[in-house]
């Protein structure tokens, strides 16, 4: 059951943290995958304060669990949790507000780790 959710960020992130995920393939620019996360990062700050604030997070959140065709009451909990997860280590320094900086070093923290492995 679990494993609907390697990797608790990519949920969140999806089509944005798929394609900075992919690392040492050939092709991969830092640059590009930057402006790629920027872009994720604008979509969700629909009020384009430049922070991402709990509302839009979770209506992200909303907005992902639509894609996904979960079908028992436990994946979907298992969601809601993960998703809980996800904020908090998203949020560093624990204001409740992700910066693009937080976003961003997370997700390279993430890519790390999985090039590691
Ligand atoms: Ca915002
Ligand atoms: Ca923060």
């Amino acid at each position: 059951m679990k494993k609907v959710f390697i990797g608790l960020l990519i949920v969140l992130i999806a089509a944005g943290a798929a394609f900075y995920m992919k690392g040492k393939s050939s092709g991969f620019d830092e640059q590009k995958a930057t402006d790629f996360m920027q872009q994720r990062f604008d979509a969700i700050d629909t009020n384009s304060d430049g922070l991402i604030d709990r509302a839009e997070f979770d209506a992200e959140g909303e907005a992902i669990l639509k894609t996904k065709n979960f079908t028992t009451q436990e994946e979907i909990e298992q969601f809601y949790k993960v998703k809980e997860q996800a904020w908090n280590a998203f949020d560093a320094d624990n204001n409740n507000l992700l910066s693009f900086e937080e976003f961003k070093n997370r997700l390279r923290l993430e890519r790390e780790k999985r090039l590691a492995k």
